[in-house]
């Protein structure tokens, strides 16, 4: 018998910070481009950083300085529900879970997805690595021959090495997991994400699954769930558009989510192109088919701040505003046209500080200004945060978006699946089918930005009161 004693475990983040570099690194070997993007990024960045005294002083302030350099997200499809049960085991060890549900089948794509995601302040703070995690969803698949062959493929693979699965059942019994343990977990974990060029089916099947959709196709055809995306976080996402054909990659053509904005809200991403793939397919025969398969692309982010429902509403409606707008500027180009016509409908979002925090529209972090740590311990009245702001004895910097965008999903997801098809499906999310494959409830992410604003309010006003009987 063994007992293993709280002190020798690793922690959750130590483990999610060794498996986020071996992602990286393996990345890295597998789409050398990822490896330039990276790089661009890094330069971007240390550039900004340099000149831009104001922004280095808010993300210091929020912490957010340290985990920028190591700041990427993922991508996986799953193909069934016991897969996604098991990812969220696999996940929870390395203190990442799941937080939103996205339907995207209202973009044409027979999945829905989470974040597997750190949670807590601390944790995001040493490597906020998220997973976008998606599950396909057979039952939109019409014809039902395939539908039933395509969930005969997909209930013989085993995704996860025996390893992996027995080093989460260690973890979950013990408590944690020793040095040596984790290490291994991670190494088998990572596994599951490699990329296989063998596909597991015949090329007649791959190209019927192909002809029903091609997300079908790329979670049913393969060993497992590839990473498709590794996206690391860029300060000025416009600069490395602009830079991406000179290190040959080539952007798509307009960058989603909202504008560019002096003070930046929610989510902004561009991606390159998907790579066209060599693949082996096992023939009925026994001989080899070659051929290829396009999955894998590089992607940017910039975020900005999180905001509260009603901002979210407002950002919804306007850029649903975009799409049904009449005016096009005076540009011929498309993409030119398009960012005109989103400068336009976002010119009634409100892009102060002030107007945002006032108006409830985001979320903020308050900390004492050095003339409120000088008065710590002496505010008699600390009720009102609007006068202690007045009063210079509190800041606020806004609370970083740690999520997705469903249209903004949509929109990379389109442009990586190598044609340009679209397919109606009527948006039906089945959030509650999602939770029961996943074994557990999807966290709300505006309790949990909310969480944030209020502890930080309480630590400020715990601070600055005096105490009923101080003198
Ligand atoms: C996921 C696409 C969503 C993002 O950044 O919005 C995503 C996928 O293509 O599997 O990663
Ligand atoms: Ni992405």
């Amino acid at each position: 018998m063994t007992t293993t004693l709280a002190h020798q475990f690793v922690s959750a983040n130590e483990i999610r910070n060794r498996f986020s570099r071996l992602m990286s690194d393996m990345y890295r070997t597998e789409v050398p481009q990822y490896g330039t993007l990276v790089d661009l990024v890094n330069s971007t960045n240390a550039e900004i950083l340099q000149k831009n005294a104001a922004l280095r002083l808010q993300l210091a302030q929020n912490k957010e300085i340290d985990r920028l350099s190591v700041e990427r997200h993922g991508a996986i499809r799953l193909g069934t529900a016991a897969e996604l049960f098991d990812m969220r085991r696999i996940f929870a060890v390395m203190g990442m879970h799941p937080v939103g549900y996205y339907d995207l089948t209202v973009a044409g794509v027979p999945v829905h997805s989470t974040c597997f995601r750190p949670v807590d302040e601390a944790a995001l703070a040493v490597n906020p690595f998220r997973v976008f995690t998606s599950l396909l969803r057979l039952e939109l698949i019409n014809d039902p021959a395939l539908r039933a062959q395509a969930a005969d493929i997909l209930a013989k693979r085993r995704i996860f090495t025996h390893r992996a699965l027995e080093l989460v059942a260690l973890c979950e019994a013990e408590g944690g997991l020793s040095n040596e343990e984790a290490t291994e977990f991670v190494t088998e974990v990572r596994e599951t994400f490699r990329w296989h060029s063998e596909a597991t089916v015949s090329h007649n099947t791959y190209q019927a699954l192909l002809q029903a959709h091609r997300l079908v196709a790329d979670v049913v055809c393969f060993k497992g769930p590839h990473i498709n995306h590794l996206t690391p976080r860029s300060l000025d996402i416009d600069t490395v558009q602009i830079h991406m054909p000179a290190h040959g990659m080539n952007p798509k053509e307009v960058i989603e989510g909202p504008p560019a904005r002096r003070i930046p809200i929610l989510l902004r991403q561009t991606s390159f192109k998907a790579l066209s793939e060599t693949i082996t397919f096992q023939n009925e025969a026994g001989s080899n088919h070659t051929g290829s398969h396009t999955a894998r692309f590089g992607e940017v982010e910039q975020r900005g701040a999180a905001l509260t429902p009603k901002g979210r509403a407002l950002y919804d409606q306007l850029l649903h505003n975009v799409r049904t707008m009449e005016g096009k500027g005076n540009d011929n180009n498309a993409t030119a046209q398009y960012e005109w016509q989103l400068k336009k409908a976002f010119a009634t979002f409100p892009d102060d500080l002030h107007s945002l925090r006032t108006q409830g529209l985001a979320y903020f972090r308050y900390q004492l200004t050095h003339q409120g740590v000088a008065m710590a311990g002496n505010v008699h009245d600390v009720s009102d945060m609007d006068l202690l702001i007045q009063a210079g004895l509190v800041m606020f910097t806004p609370i970083v978006y740690e999520d997705f965008l469903p249209v903004s999903a949509a929109g990379i997801f389109q442009s990586n699946l190598g044609s340009n098809e679209q397919r109606h499906y009527d948006g039906n999310a089945a959030k509650h089918d999602f939770e029961q494959a996943l074994g557990a409830a999807v966290l709300d992410e505006f309790a949990l930005y909310e969480q944030l604003q209020q502890a930080s309010m309480d630590a400020v006003r715990h601070a600055l009161q005096r105490a009923p009987d101080g003198h």
